[in-house]
């Protein structure tokens, strides 16, 4: 069985406060000989493997395209300019006082400016977003990858999930989103300041925007004002994990 355990301690180690989440089970003791554990471990073996194709299968890239491939336009859903004078004020000063907040459970909180977010390490992707409303675009997106932020705040072991907030508001609630350990340090997840290498449009997310590229556009909470680590999303919103999986049948787990 080590064959097995051992890739997959080193797949659960790189996703930090995975670890204590997922069983494993131990080949090596004297109560291995009674045929009837023997049973059960075989099918735990199983469900290790089948556990473990899921896992690497999440941790699998998503097409990457090229320039030629790129979408003429990339339209916009949802909220295409979040209301109210505040995020108003942000826009006419080139978002210069723009802070994202790096919360919960963090060893070291931050508020980073979008020039802090364009100082650290960059990633650039062309890839394809796929809207629950029946379309797509392919798009080019340049940012910092969300495990660089979460890295500088340094995780706390009892993190589990990480919470969007955005700055927008749709009817009686702020639209906000998550997404498990396992897409936050995806290295497709990004922290997007720009699209077909200009300045992120209003309309697609400005400031900062998410990109999490293994899964539905709602997914992508554009508008960014913060980012929560939490052990379980039951206390936020109605507990669904975003604004539409609290009001209509979306998934939370949108994977493509
Ligand atoms: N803050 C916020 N994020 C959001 C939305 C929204 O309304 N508000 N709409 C979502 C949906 S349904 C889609 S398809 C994409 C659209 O991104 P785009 O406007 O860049 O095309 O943003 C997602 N993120
Ligand atoms: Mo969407």
């Amino acid at each position: 069985m080590s064959d097995i355990i051992l890739p997959r301690r080193r797949l659960i180690a790189g996703a930090g406060g995975l670890v204590a989440a997922l069983p494993l089970l131990s080949g090596c003791d004297a109560i291995n000989d009674a045929p009837v554990t023997r049973k059960i471990l075989s099918m735990g073996e199983e469900m290790n493997r089948a556990s473990q194709r899921a896992l690497t299968d999440r941790d699998a890239l998503a097409r990457e395209f090229g320039r030629a491939d790129l979408s003429p336009i990339f339209r916009s859903n949802g909220t295409k300019l979040p209301p109210g004078a505040a995020y108003a004020g942000h826009a006419a000063s080139g978002f210069a006082d723009w802070r994202v907040k790096v919360t919960g459970l963090v060893a070291k909180p931050l508020a980073l400016s979008m020039a802090d977010i364009r100082a650290m390490p960059q990633r650039t992707q062309i890839t394809r977003h796929d809207c629950v409303e029946g379309w797509s675009a392919i798009g080019e997106w340049t940012g910092v990858p969300l495990s660089r932020v979460l890295a500088a705040a340094g995780l706390k072991d009892r993190a589990r999930y990480i919470v969007f907030r955005c700055a927008d508001r749709i009817g009686d609630a702020d639209y906000y989103e998550s997404c498990d350990l396992v897409d936050a340090l995806h290295p497709q997840t990004i922290l997007a300041w720009a699209l077909n290498r200009e300045a992120l449009p209003i309309a697609n997310g400005a400031p900062l925007r998410l990109r999490i590229e293994r899964q539905l556009g709602y997914k992508h909470a554009k508008y960014l004002t913060g980012i929560e680590a939490v052990a379980s999303l039951d206390a936020i919103g109605a507990g669904k994990g975003g604004y539409w999986e609290d009001r209509i049948d979306y998934e939370w787990y949108a994977g493509i």
